[in-house]
This record gives structure tokens, C-alpha cells and sequence, in this order.
């Protein structure tokens, strides 16, 4: 059997292929049937380009259909997706693409001079555009092609997808995940939150990470659902379309700016079976609140992009506020001491996980790969929790130096390395404090260097000059300058000191 993921996913969608696939915000609907021959096109176009199975098709781009049927197209034609935050700049694309190598660059029409430019570093031999219309030269190019095309035979190992996520030394590691990886945690979750006939999926996320692009969009096209597809997250635009919807899936920061609507009532909700969270931790208030305003159990779930879901809580079953549940159908969760022997419940230790979802390894990292895998194939996620009597789990922290703002991922090392790099700056330490909005947000403290350069140093002239290198979102959202870090005996900077001083 092809275990190609496009092959699974289409096997389930509607017989009538004239059943909407993605709703449009000016109310236009692609069906599946056009998914399904625009996916065509796309592929015929990677072949045609020379891109061979295994290749790589890395897209920077806004979300649309188009943006969507091009991983698609991606899956069919056998490659390999490599999607990426539209927020990311110079430094980051250009690690990618050396990184990754993929034969195609999919950009935004602003960014051509700049993907022209790093993609011949790179050696990347193809760039092509897509704006936020759903045109550019990608769809130009395709539209020539037959509009069928038999998904390339795939196993379960091969790869479908990288998608990069920062790690704590400061260079990103891309988690390799097969065909079989996403297949499996989709048709799991499908099963697991009780998807049905006439379901409609309000989908707000980005599609360049495993929340929007993976759960969102595979629950919904093994449904054979229509999805309200609509280019980001609006708290009113939300409240405006959630009396068309049955489920909605949101990182916290989402469902906090829903409740800061005040025309989100029951009535609004009154069609939506499903409330989902994740990404990052949702505030026990925030799920209380939620119930009481719109009577409506927020159902909480744990993951990353090592392995798509790993637990949920129940669908049918109760729904505790503070925890992500039990371990998926097929997947097993261990909470242990640092030794990795499993610890009884109520006792706080690492976190560790196995199951089909899990990923493949990091791309290009074999010693990296093996040092995060136990010798009995479990995977440390580097999140630290603990099992309550009656099993559910809850994340108490994470062992790892991860700052997660707005359900974006931030590692400080990365932001430490370029403020380091600046002018006057001696050292810094990057530290996310307790954010409204944001769940947690970025802030640096920075130790100027006893010059000329370091005395011109600015909260405003850092920001200013890390706004061309980095992601938005990992821009600190203030800067403090001191006089020296605090550190213990063994030289480490104890940034729970800095967290306390400065929350
Ligand atoms: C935007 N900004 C952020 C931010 N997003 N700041 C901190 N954290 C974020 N996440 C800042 C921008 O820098 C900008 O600042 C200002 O906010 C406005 O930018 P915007 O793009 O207009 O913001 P907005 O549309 O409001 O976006 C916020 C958001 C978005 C929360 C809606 O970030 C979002 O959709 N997040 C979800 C990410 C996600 O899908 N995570 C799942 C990963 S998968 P300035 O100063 O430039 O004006 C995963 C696995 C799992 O983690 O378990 O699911
Ligand atoms: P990412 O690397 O972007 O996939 O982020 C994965 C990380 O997000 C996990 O390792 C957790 O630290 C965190 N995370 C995901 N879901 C939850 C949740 N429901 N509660 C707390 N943390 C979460």
C-alpha cells in the first residue's frame, strides 16, 4: 500500500468532490475537487522543475489555498515540505535554506531580491513567488499542467516534512517526520475528538507549524470538512464567524483574546462541539473563564514538533483545567528521574515519549538525534511534568531554556548570540517574563561594555538592530541594561534571579 500521507488523507474525501475544502473570508470556496487538481499542478511542476522524491520545497509565504495545496502538492509529488514563519529575516532564511538544501524556494514577491540572493549561496536552484493573493510565478508556472496525478509511491519512513525548531544551543535543528509520523497522530486525533459528518473547522492558525498545519488541517481533510480558512487570528473576526463553526483550535493567547471580546457569548458558540488548546500552557483562569462565560470545556492538549500530539484530554471523559490528559491512543508517556527510571505518580521528573508520531531525528544531526533518543527509543522532550492519580498529566515546566510566546517557540541562546554580537554589548541574557497577551514574552538584559560603544548602548537602538535579524516575535519587548549578570559558582548566569528582579 502507498503509505504516501496525500494518498491517505485523499482516500477520505468526500465522493462528492464538489463539497467546499476552504472557505474564503470574501465567502469564494475551493472544493475539493480544486484541492485536489491544483495539488496536481503543482506536482507535474515540481517534476517538471527536476525536483526528484526526497527533495526538499521549502515555502515562506502568507497563508492562502495555494500555500496549502503546495505542501499538498509537496506530499503527492513525494518531496519533502519545508515550511517557514513569513516573520523570519535574512539570518534565519539563510540558515534554512544552507541547511536544508531543498531544490525549491517558494517566496513572498517582497522577498525575491533577498531569496534570489541567499538561494545562489545556498546553491538552491530554483526561486518562485506566491503572494498573498494565491499568484505569483509558482501558479503561473503550474497552470499549464494536467490536472491529475498519481501520488509517487512512498513509505511509511520517508520523509514528508522538516520543520525547524530552535534549539538551545542556538542553531535550529530541523525534525525529520515521515509519512507514517503524520498519518498515524492524524487519523489518531480524527478518532480520538470524535470528528463527523458536517463538521466545520474555524482555522485561524498559521500553516507554516504542526498546530495549524498538521492537527488543524489533517483533522479536517480526513473529515473531509470544510475549513473557514482565514489568513491569521482576529478575536472579532472569530466571534463573527464562530456561529459557523463546530470546532476551533487555538494556542492560549487565542481563546485570552476571545474572552476580551465582549461579544463573545454563548449564543455565538452555540454550534461548536470543540474548544482545543495547545502549543503552550493555558492559564487554569483562562480555562475557567471560558467555561464560565460560554459554558464550554476548553480541551487541552500536549505536543511539539518532534511528534505532532502526544496527549489530549478526554473527549467524552472529563476535561481538566491545568493538565493535557491522557497519552494518545498508542502512545506511551514516562515521567522519570534524570537516571530515566519511571517515577510514581504525583512525583515531578522528565518527560519522555515513544509512539509512531514520534519524529524520524534531526536532519543532518545524527550524534544530536541520538543523544535526544533513550536506549529504549524514547524521546526526551525536555519538558518536565507529573502524572496525577487518576492519570492525567501536567506540564510543570520544561528542563530546557524555552521561552514560548504567543505559542511561538523562542530559545534565548539564539537572541543572546546576535545582542552579543552588537556593538558595546559585554554579554546578555535573554529571559521570558509573564506576558497578558503573550502567555510569556521576550526581554534581555544586556552588560555594556565599559567603551565609547557600549556607553552609546539604548533600550531602543538594541531593539532597533536586531528588528533586520530575527523574527518579530523574537524581538525583546524590553531591553534592560545593567552593570553585570548574576551568576553561581560554577559561572552559569541564574536568570530566575533576572526573571524575579525584573517580573
Ligand atoms: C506577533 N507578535 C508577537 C507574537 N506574534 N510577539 C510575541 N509573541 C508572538 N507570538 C508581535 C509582533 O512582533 C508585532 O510587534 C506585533 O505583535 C503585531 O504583530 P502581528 O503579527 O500583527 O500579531 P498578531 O497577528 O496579533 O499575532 C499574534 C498571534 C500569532 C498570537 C495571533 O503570533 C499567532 O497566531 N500565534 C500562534 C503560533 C502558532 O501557531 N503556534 C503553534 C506552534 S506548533 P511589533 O513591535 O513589530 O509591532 C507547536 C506544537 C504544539 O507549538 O503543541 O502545537
Ligand atoms: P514546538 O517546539 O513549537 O513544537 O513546541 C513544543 C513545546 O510546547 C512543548 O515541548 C511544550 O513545552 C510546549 N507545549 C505544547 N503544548 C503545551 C501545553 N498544552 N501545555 C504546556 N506546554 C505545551
Amino acid at each position: 500500500m502507498n503509505a504516501n500521507l496525500y494518498a491517505v488523507l485523499s482516500s477520505r474525501f468526500p465522493k462528492d468532490a464538489r463539497a467546499p475544502c476552504m472557505i474564503l473570508p470574501d465567502g469564494r470556496a475551493w472544493t475539493y475537487a480544486d484541492v485536489d487538481q491544483a495539488s496536481a499542478r503543482i506536482a507535474h511542476l515540481l517534476v517538471a522543475l527536476g525536483l526528484k522524491p526526497g527533495d526538499r520545497v521549502a515555502a515562506q509565504v502568507e497563508k492562502t489555498p495555494e500555500a496549502l495545496v503546495l505542501y499538498l502538492a509537496t506530499l503527492r509529488a513525494g518531496m519533502v515540505f519545508l515550511p517557514l514563519n513569513p516573520a523570519y529575516q535574512r539570518h534565519e532564511i539563510d540558515y534554512f535554506l544552507k541547511d536544508a538544501e531543498p531544490g525549491l524556494f517558494v517566496c513572498r514577491p517582497q522577498n525575491r531580491a533577498l531569496a534570489d540572493e541567499l538561494a545562489l549561496q545556498a546553491g538552491v536552484p530554483h526561486v518562485l513567488v506566491l503572494d498573498d493573493a494565491g499568484q505569483g510565478s509558482l501558479i503561473e508556472a503550474a497552470t499549464p499542467f494536467a490536472d491529475d496525478f498519481a501520488s509517487v509511491p512512498r513509505k511509511g519512513d520517508d520523509l514528508a516534512a522538516i520543520l525547524y525548531t530552535s534549539g538551545t544551543t542556538g542553531r535550529s535543528k530541523g525534525a525529520m517526520l515521515s509519512h507514517r509520523n503524520l498519518a498515524h497522530n492524524a487519523t489518531v486525533l480524527h478518532a480520538y475528538w470524535q470528528f463527523k459528518s458536517g463538521d466545520v473547522l474555524l482555522h485561524m492558525l498559521p500553516i507554516f507549524h504542526v498546530h495549524g498545519l498538521f492537527i488543524a488541517c489533517h483533522c479536517a481533510l480526513l473529515n473531509g470538512s470544510a475549513m473557514l480558512f482565514e489568513p491569521k487570528f482576529d478575536a472579532r473576526r472569530a466571534v463573527k464567524l464562530l456561529p459557523q463553526a463546530t470546532v476551533f483550535m487555538g494556542v492560549p493567547t487565542y481563546y485570552v483574546r476571545l474572552l476580551g471580546e465582549p461579544d463573545f457569548t454563548r449564543a455565538v458558540c452555540g454550534q461548536v462541539r470543540l474548544f482545543v488548546s495547545g502549543s503552550a500552557p493555558l492559564l487554569r483562569e483562562t480555562f475557567e473563564e471560558f467555561r464560565e462565560r460560554v459554558g464550554h470545556t476548553i480541551l487541552e492538549r500536549y505536543g511539539m514538533t518532534e511528534g505532532g500530539m502526544f496527549s489530549s484530554n478526554p473527549y467524552a471523559g472529563e476535561r481538566r483545567g491545568g493538565t493535557v490528559g491522557f497519552p494518545l491512543p498508542g502512545m506511551q508517556i514516562r515521567v522519570t528521574d534524570a537516571a530515566g527510571q519511571s517515577l510514581p505518580n504525583g512525583e515531578v521528573g522528565q518527560i519522555l515519549v515513544k509512539g509512531e508520531n514520534v519524529f524520524m531525528g534531526y536532519w543532518r544531526m545524527p550524534d544530536k538525534t541520538k543523544e535526544e533518543f533513550t536506549a529504549e527509543g524514547f524521546f526526551k522532550t525536555g519538558d518536565m511534568g507529573r502524572f496525577d492519580a487518576d492519570g492525567y498529566l501536567s506540564i510543570v515546566g520544561r528542563s530546557k531554556d524555552l521561552i514560548i510566546s504567543g505559542g511561538l517557540n523562542v530559545y534565548p541562546k539564539e537572541i543572546e548570540e546576535v545582542i552579543d554580537a552588537l556593538p558595546g554589548v559585554a554579554e546578555s541574557a535573554v529571559i521570558g517574563l509573564p506576558h497578558p497577551d503573550f502567555g510569556e514574552a521576550v526581554q534581555a538584559v544586556v552588560v555594556r561594555r565599559k567603551d565609547a560603544a557600549g556607553a552609546a548602548l539604548s533600550e531602543s537602538a538594541i531593539i532597533q538592530a536586531l528588528k533586520g535579524e530575527l523574527a518579530n516575535f523574537k524581538i525583546p519587548k524590553r531591553v534592560f541594561l545593567v552593570d553585570d549578570l548574576p551568576r553561581n559558582t560554577m559561572g552559569k548566569v541564574q536568570k530566575n534571579l533576572l526573571r524575579d528582579q525584573f517580573s
